[in-house]
């Protein structure tokens, strides 16, 4: 039988010194994405289907299920013992630990359901976190605390529910999928190390905006559609889950680079997706995966960051990939 996640972090803890409130917080978090993994496996079944009707602090119409497992996220974190306080997408800003519970050394940062767009049709969708060091524990943490660089963090990952549930994080020491197991309800390892080759013949980037994305993309996607006749010469494969999870999941499984760029509609967003959220935690495991992340101009990870729902322009995968779109931004 495989490793469960709980020996794996029990070895990060005695071989690497890994502390034993994160190793606390990462069994926990995977015991949360469980209740949340079995919400969406109910679907409609369980009334969690379609829009709340409301809208989150970025502007965006909320599903019920993006509600629940904020919810779900939020309580179990702040009720952990091992946080100080949580940041999330749906939320404007940061959230205390109640009084009656205990405050730990740690901030959590998560996007509670990536993709959500993909709920109500049956396709995979995800839960992301990102760990940052919070100091001495403490309570009323200003947002300000939170904007601290990727490379702070100390622990990154998701939580994809796809044919099958697995859970896919880093502490620093590489790459490490489990899966759940249902029948008794464990985590189990089933890759260890993950790796993403340099190159590559597969990109994901929703083409539909291609009209509003600046010059240096612009050139980089005519070369790829242009495969063996164009100065690539070769056939590239394209993919669009709209899911970042799912995107990032295909990457580390089989390779290939994933883009979101900034494009001219609204100068005020640089890119779609969130620097704090999303971008820092999947650059950090595309980063201990061997490829790169960059917005373009610099490694998503050394970006510092002004705002907690802030948003960025992405280039993750492949290494040749990336650092060939990198260059052309100059
Ligand atoms: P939602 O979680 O709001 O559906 O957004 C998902 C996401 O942030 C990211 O996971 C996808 O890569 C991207 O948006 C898809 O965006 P498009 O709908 O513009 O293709």
């Amino acid at each position: 039988m495989p490793k469960t996640l709980a020996l794996y972090l029990h070895e990060m803890e005695t071989v690497h010194h890994v502390d034993p409130r994160l190793t606390g917080l990462i069994n926990h978090l995977a015991e949360t994405c469980k209740e949340i993994s079995f919400k969406v496996s109910q679907g409609a079944l369980a009334g969690v289907l379609g829009s709340a009707g409301s809208e989150n602090v970025q502007g965006e119409t909320q599903k019920k299920l993006d509600i629940i497992s904020n919810e779900i996220m939020c309580r179990a974190c702040t009720e952990s013992g091992f946080v100080s306080a949580v940041a999330s997408e749906e939320m404007d800003h940061a959230l205390q630990v109640p009084e009656n519970c205990e405050v730990g050394p740690y901030l959590v940062l998560f996007d509670p359901l990536d993709g959500s767009s993909n709920i109500d049709i049956n396709v995979s969708i995800g839960t992301i976190f990102s760990v940052l060091p919070a100091g001495e524990p403490h309570r009323g943490v200003e947002d300000a605390e939170f904007l601290q660089s990727g490379r702070h963090q100390l622990a990154a990952g998701y939580v994809i529910y796809g044919p099958q549930t697995q859970l896919v994080m880093t502490l620093g020491f590489g790459v490490m999928v489990f899966t759940l197991d249902l029948s008794t309800g464990n985590f189990y390892q089933t890759a260890e190390n993950v790796t993403i080759s340099e190159s590559t013949k597969e990109f994901a980037i929703n083409c539909s905006n291609m009209r509003h994305w600046e010059a240096p993309v612009q050139r980089y996607i005519m070369e790829l559609l242009a495969g063996t006749t164009g100065v690539r010469g070769k056939d590239f494969n394209m993919r669009w889950v709209a899911a970042m999870v799912a995107e990032v999941h295909r990457i580390l499984s089989r390779g290939g680079i994933f883009m979101y760029p900034r494009d001219n509609r609204d100068p005020n967003k640089p890119g779609k997706l969130r620097l704090m959220y999303e971008a820092n935690p999947m650059s950090w495991l595309i980063e201990q995966a061997h490829g790169r992340a960059t917005n373009g101009y610099q490694n998503i990870l050394d970006i510092e960051p002004t705002a907690l729902h802030q948003r960025v322009a992405v280039f993750l995968g492949a290494k040749e990939e990336v650092d060939l779109v990198t260059s052309y931004h100059g």
